[in-house]
């Protein structure tokens, strides 16, 4: 790897924090969500419930054992840890006028814990949760002014740390608003006959309104961060859902560059170009969507173009004209099964050759440098009767994607780090499962909220620091 590679991990507060409601803390989009699994989805309450589930109220509860766990990623020899602000720490209600100070202090005591080991931190402003009041009164991103509770949020935390923090990204996968499944998710959207999260009633009209305001907000986010501290940069976070034609057949491979475009180019197009792209504006025809744009939207975009672009990797996909073929799920969106992979025990396929592909697509088309911010494989993992819990999925996982990090570098694409989801064991997103595992330390904790929330390492532990001391050299498992 270059000398200056970053490696650390990933992690969302929604996902790792708990705390949900304490020192002023209000209800965020992600604390409505309730507990599914593989089979059933995850419901979205008005109200919370008496015995419902809630993964996000207590989470790993990493809100009060940030120190132990900042430790022993330290131990790892972590350089960066990309992590999320909860905005319903620092604005309870989103449209408060003031910021709450006991959230605006975890934030600073976090910083200073993971400075006290030079570990980075890579912040994600908002990562698939807002203040669950906004939603409500506002229907989230389909309000215009959201944007400016956005930059109010960003404009506290950028003062507050700035010299802290000197990376962020603006929105966490913004292009799942592409998707019906990002209108909850993602935008915030509630619509009255939305029950379930992966299922939310949709209007692709208001989605896309939606997301043209969450684009603005990014945009004048960079420009912010830039006039607050010219040491500050700031990029944008896709989900890239790489995907292949089925088969050479010409249809296959027009669908697929049409769904690449909409599904996963667009929202980085306007984020590295500052403008619409030309096929959008032909989706939106076709589709009848008018994005309402007012006079100024076109400069706004213009004026904050991010500094370095990331996405998250787990899967790839076919893409096919024919729609009897053999489907699999994914990361956000699923697929056509692909004959020469294989799938995780969630039915996610296992592409790392893609990786590479994905990155030399990436560089040759933004030419800005390139960060790998989430990759991973989430498994179920069994503690041995001595303690050890020997993932070596986990590790095969990781190393094949990091070999080819390291062919897409020879390549000649400027990537400079990679934080992998995750470094511990955390709430799965899609699922609200705590037995879906991403992690080198195993947080005690079953899917019915049960457990003494101990963390141990696993074997994928070791595994990784020799990894980050070898500086990616030793890739084997021994
Ligand atoms: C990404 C999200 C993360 C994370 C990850 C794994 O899309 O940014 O928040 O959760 O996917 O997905 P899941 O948790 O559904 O397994």
């Amino acid at each position: 790897m270059r000398e200056d590679f970053l490696w650390g991990g990933a992690t969302a507060a929604n996902q790792i924090e708990g705390a949900w409601n304490i020192d002023g803390k209000k209800a965020s989009t992600a604390d409505m969500l309730s507990r599914g699994s593989r089979i059933t989805a995850r419901r979205i309450t008005r109200k919370i419930e008496e015995n419902t589930i809630y993964p996000s109220h207590e989470a790993i509860d990493f809100y009060h054992n940030y120190k132990e766990d900042i430790a022993l990623l330290a131990e790892m020899g972590f350089q960066v840890f990309r992590m999320s602000i909860a905005w319903s720490r620092i604005f309870p209600n989103g449209d408060d006028q003031e910021p709450n100070e006991a959230g605006l202090k975890f934030y600073d005591d976090v910083f200073d814990e993971l400075a006290k080991y030079h570990i980075e931190p890579l912040v994600t402003i908002s990562h698939y949760e807002m203040p669950f009041h906004l939603c409500e009164v506002y229907n989230g991103w389909a309000d215009r002014r959201v944007i400016d509770f956005y930059i109010r949020y960003c404009s506290t935390i950028f003062h507050r740390y700035k010299g802290k923090v000197k990376r962020w990204l603006t929105f966490n996968e913004i292009n799942t608003g592409t998707t019906p499944y990002g209108g909850y998710l993602a935008l915030g959207i509630l619509h009255e006959n939305t029950e379930y999260l992966t299922e939310p009633e949709d209007m692709p009209q208001l989605r896309y309104q939606a997301l043209h305001h969450q684009l603005l907000a990014s945009a004048k986010a960079v420009k912010l961060a830039h006039e607050i501290d010219t040491n500050n940069q700031v990029g944008c976070m896709i989900v890239y859902m790489t995907v292949y034609p089925y088969t050479c057949n010409p249809q296959d491979v027009l669908l697929t560059q049409q769904q690449d475009q909409m599904q996963n180019l667009f929202c980085g197009d306007v984020q590295v170009f500052g403008e619409y792209p030309y096929y959008a504006e032909a989706y939106f025809r076709r589709n009848g969507i008018q994005i309402h744009m007012e006079v100024e939207d076109a400069e706004v975009l213009k004026d904050g173009c991010v500094d370095f672009y990331t996405f998250s990797y787990y899967v790839s996909n076919c893409v096919s004209a024919d729609s009897s073929l053999e489907t699999t799920s994914g990361n956000i969106l699923g697929g056509i099964k692909n004959p020469y992979l294989k799938v995780s025990d969630w039915g996610w396929q296992i592409d790392p050759v893609g990786l590479r592909y994905t990155l030399n697509k990436l560089y040759s088309r933004y030419r800005k440098p390139v960060m790998l911010v989430e990759n991973g494989l989430g498994a179920e993992d069994h503690i041995e009767s001595n303690g050890t819990i020997t993932d070596d999925y986990r590790i095969a996982y990781l190393k094949a994607h990091i070999e080819q990090i390291k062919l897409a570098l020879a390549d000649g694409v400027d990537i400079f780090g990679y934080t992998p989801w995750s470094c511990i064991d955390l709430v799965s997103a899609s699922t609200g499962e705590m037995e879906k595992r991403y992690g080198m330390i195993y947080v005690d904790k079953d899917n019915e909220g049960k457990g003494s929330l101990r963390r141990c390492k696993k074997k994928s532990f070791a595994w990784y620091r020799r990894v980050i001391q070898s500086n990616g050299e030793q890739l084997n498992a021994e």
